[in-house]
């Protein structure tokens, strides 16, 4: 679909305009143990696979038009320099909206590990997408079918089809403190603290509940509250020394609201190798017990 292969230098892709844009990534396998049971104590090791930076670089659609994409074009397929040559296809919509060539993270270089010299970003996908060590672009009409879309980040449904392409991290929140592994000393004022964030857009309101689902109450959100960003929540709270459980759930600018794990396990299903395994973005429950210990557990 492209005249001919382009090539760009790097020295050449920073002399197009740029564009600096903060958000969070998040690997669509965070949380992935927790579908049947709880199994990872601290929320480090449920919720830990997310992150939000600033990312600079150049337009997708700058360097597309560049090369001359022709209008027969559907997909496009980024590739990789390490070892494993990851690949994803991403759709051209997508690619001309608003995806970008970083080549810095926070306002230095990209990290070696984080994909020096250029990575891909895909606001609001899974993180699989948002390819590091970008050495190649491919215009085709179809998908690719790599690897990174067929075997894995797809959702095995219980009829057996496989959910594909599910590309958009829908909304998620979590409390960070107090979370698994945490101990709250003595009874009394305790902050009930987390994020939430959405790859469709803005988080508009995070409840608390501190009484395990039966009542929910606004959380304030700490500014400013941006599109496909990390959000921090904050809830103020009087523990009275008894057994409880904690949750939050949020509702991004689309009206979609946060579900509880039966409601995701009703539609999904327990089906993979090893139950369902990608897109978790359930309602976390965290115990406080009366000796102060929280863990990590799972309610009706
Ligand atoms: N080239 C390449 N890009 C890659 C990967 C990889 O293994 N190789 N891992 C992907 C996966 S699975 C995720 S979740 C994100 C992780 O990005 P982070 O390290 O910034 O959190 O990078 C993606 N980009
Ligand atoms: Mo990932």
């Amino acid at each position: 679909m492209v005249r001919q292969p382009s090539k760009f230098a790097m020295a050449q892709l920073r002399r197009y305009p740029a564009l600096s844009r903060i958000m969070f990534i998040e690997c669509s396998g965070n949380t992935l143990t927790e579908w049947s049971k709880p199994t990872l104590p601290t929320v480090q090791q449920t919720h830990g696979l997310t992150s939000t930076s600033e990312w600079t670089g150049v337009r997708l659609a700058t360097l597309l038009n560049e090369a001359g994409v022709r209008g027969g074009a559907r997909w496009v397929l980024a590739e990789g320099a390490d070892g494993a040559a990851m690949t994803r296809s991403i759709p051209i919509d997508k690619a001309m909206k608003d995806c970008f060539l970083a080549y810095e993270q926070n306002g230095e270089a990209i990290r070696p590990e984080q994909g020096y010299p250029l990575r891909l970003i895909v606001p609001g996908f899974e993180g699989n997408m948002h390819i590091k060590w970008l050495r190649r672009l491919e215009v085709a009409d179809m998908p690719f079918m790599t690897r990174e879309e067929t075997s894995k980040y797809t959702d095995l449904l219980p009829d057996g089809r496989a959910r594909q392409f599910s590309f958009e991290m829908e909304a998620k929140s979590v409390i960070t403190s107090p979370s698994g592994g945490m101990t709250l000393t003595e009874p009394g004022f305790h902050e009930v603290t987390g994020i939430a964030w959405s790859g469709r857009g803005t988080i508009k309101r995070v409840e608390v509940s501190t009484d395990g689902g039966r009542r929910w109450q606004p959380a304030a959100l700490d500014g400013p509250v941006l599109p496909i960003c990390h959000t921090r929540f904050r809830f103020p709270w009087r523990w009275d020394g008894k057994t409880t459980v904690l949750q939050s759930r949020c509702t991004d600018d689309t009206g979609y609201l946060q579900p509880t794990l039966a409601q995701l396990v009703a539609v999904r299903g327990l089906n993979g190798p090893v139950g369902s395994i990608y897109h978790l973005n359930a309602i976390q429950s965290w115990q406080v017990g009366a000796d102060g210990k929280v863990t990590n557990v799972q309610i009706a």
